[in-house]
C-alpha cells in the first residue's frame, strides 16, 4: 500500500523550497512562488482526477466528483508568513489532496463531491489583512480592501490583476452554500496542548476573535547630536512606550494575547531622531466584548502617549474577525472519525486564526489539529511526525465515510 503520509511529508519538503526569500520560507499573496506552488499542487490534483480552477482572487480549487452533487469542502491556505515553517496551512491542503488520492486509488465514489481549496492568502503578510482568499470564496469579501497598499504602494486591486485574478468578480464571486455539506480543515495545532497530552490529533471547538491594527506615531526629525533630550518629539520612543503598553494591557486581561509584530521607523538613520513610526498590532481574545474593550483602551493609550510626547498618532483597524464556534454536527462527526481511527477525541480551542473562521459564513465548519513539536509555529523549527500525519489522513478517511453513511 502506498505510504501516503510519507508522500505528504515529501511534498511539504518540496514546496518549502519555493519561496520569495533565500533566507527562509516566505510566500506572500500574488508572489511568483505562490504561482509555482499553485501549478505544482494543481498537477497533484489533476493526477487524482480532480478538475482544477483558480478563482477570481487566486484560490486553487480542485473538485473530485460531478457538478450538481452535494459538496464537502476540505482545505487550508497555501500562503505563508515570513520565515515560516513547512506545515502551517500547506499540510491541510496536501492532506486533503491525499484523501482524494486515496479515494481515487480505491475507485471510491462518495455520494457527494469533494472540493479541495488552497486559499491564496490567509496570513495577510502582504496587505496586513487576513482571510483574503477565504473571504472571496465565502462570498464575504470587503471591496474597500482593494485600496489597501503593500510596502511598495502596490494596491490589492493591482495585485489581484497581476496574479491573474479579476477584481470586479471578487464581490459576489464566492460560491453558493446551497450544495455544501460543510468544511473541514486540518491544521497543525501551533500550540503545546496535544503534545502535553501525548495525542496525535485533536478536535477544535472554536477560533478566537482577532483585531489587526496599524498604529502610527509622527514626531519631528532632528539631529541626534544637537537636539537636547528635553523637548524631542521622537516617534520611535513613543512607539516603544506603546509596545510595552500593549504587553501590559494584554497581561492584565488573561486570556487575551496581544503582539506588536512589526515596527517601521522613518527615516531610519542612526543619527536622525525618528519622525515617523508604523506598528502592526495583533490583538486576540476568545470573548469579543473583552477584545473590543481592550482594543479601544489601547487606542486611547496611543493618543495619550502621543500627547505626552508632543507627537501625533494614527490608528487604522485593518481587519477584525469575531470569535467563531465550530459547527456542532460536523464536529461530532469529526470526533467520531478520530475515535474510529483509534484515539480519544480531545476538544480544544484555537488561539490561531484559520480559514474555517471565514468559511463559517458559507457552511458548517470543523477543524482537526495535528500535534506539532513543542507547539512551535511561524518559525522554521515547525515540525510534525509522519506518524501523526498518517493518523490525520486516517481520520479524514473515516470522516468522509461517516458523512457518506448519512
Ligand atoms: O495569525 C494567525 O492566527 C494565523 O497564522 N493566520
Ligand atoms: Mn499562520
Ligand atoms: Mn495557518
Ligand atoms: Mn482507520
Amino acid at each position: 500500500m502506498k505510504d501516503t503520509a510519507a508522500t505528504v511529508m515529501e511534498r511539504c519538503d518540496l514546496l518549502s523550497n519555493i519561496t520569495e526569500d533565500a533566507e527562509g520560507i516566505c510566500r506572500p499573496y500574488g508572489s511568483q512562488s505562490m504561482r509555482e506552488v499553485n501549478n505544482i499542487v494543481s498537477g497533484w490534483m489533476r493526477a487524482a482526477e480532480m478538475s482544477v480552477r483558480q478563482d477570481s482572487i487566486g484560490n486553487l480549487v480542485g473538485r473530485y466528483g460531478g457538478n450538481g452533487e452535494k459538496t464537502l469542502v476540505l482545505g487550508s491556505h497555501l500562503d505563508t508568513v515570513r520565515n515560516a515553517g513547512k506545515y502551517d496551512g500547506i499540510l491541510g491542503v496536501l492532506l486533503a489532496v491525499a484523501c482524494v488520492e486515496e479515494l481515487h486509488a480505491k475507485n471510491r465514489k462518495l455520494p457527494f463531491a469533494v472540493e479541495v481549496v488552497g486559499f491564496a492568502d490567509e496570513e495577510g503578510l502582504r496587505f496586513g489583512t487576513t482571510y483574503l482568499g477565504s473571504s472571496v470564496y465565502a462570498g464575504d469579501f470587503d471591496p474597500a480592501r482593494l485600496a489597501l497598499a503593500d510596502r511598495n504602494e502596490t494596491t490589492l486591486l493591482r495585485a489581484v490583476r497581476d496574479f491573474g485574478g479579476d477584481p470586479e468578480a471578487l464581490v459576489g464571486g464566492g460560491r453558493s452554500g446551497e450544495d455544501l455539506i460543510g468544511y473541514c480543515e486540518v491544521h497543525i495545532e501551533q500550540g503545546p496542548v496535544l503534545e502535553a497530552m501525548d495525542l496525535p490529533v485533536g478536535v477544535v471547538t472554536g477560533i478566537q476573535g482577532q483585531s489587526r491594527i496599524q498604529a502610527g506615531f509622527t514626531g519631528v526629525a532632528g539631529h541626534a547630536g544637537t537636539v537636547p533630550m528635553n523637548g524631542r518629539r521622537d516617534a520611535l520612543c513613543a512607539a516603544a512606550e506603546f509596545v510595552l503598553e500593549v504587553e501590559r494591557a494584554a497581561r492584565a486581561e488573561p486570556p487575551a494575547v496581544a503582539t506588536v509584530g512589526e515596527i517601521r521607523a522613518l527615516p531610519g538613520a542612526s543619527n536622525v531622531i525618528p519622525a515617523e513610526t508604523r506598528l502592526a498590532v495583533d490583538l486576540r481574545h476568545p470573548d469579543d466584548v473583552s477584545r473590543v474593550r481592550l482594543r479601544d483602551g489601547l487606542r486611547r493609550r496611543a493618543e495619550d502617549i502621543a500627547k505626552e510626547r508632543s507627537c501625533d498618532n494614527s490608528w487604522q483597524v485593518r481587519q477584525e474577525t469575531a470569535a467563531i464556534p465550530m459547527d456542532e454536527r460536523m464536529t461530532a462527526k469529526l470526533a467520531q472519525a478520530v475515535e474510529r481511527a483509534g484515539y480519544p477525541a480531545h476538544r480544544l480551542p484555537s488561539g490561531a486564526g484559520h480559514d474555517a473562521a471565514q468559511l463559517a459564513a458559507l457552511t458548517a465548519p470543523a477543524m482537526l489539529f495535528v500535534r506539532c513539536k513543542d507547539g512551535i509555529s511561524h518559525n522554521p523549527a515547525e515540525s510534525v511526525t509522519k506518524g501523526d500525519v498518517g493518523v490525520a489522513l486516517d481520520v479524514l478517511g473515516h470522516f468522509v465515510e461517516l458523512l457518506a453513511e448519512n
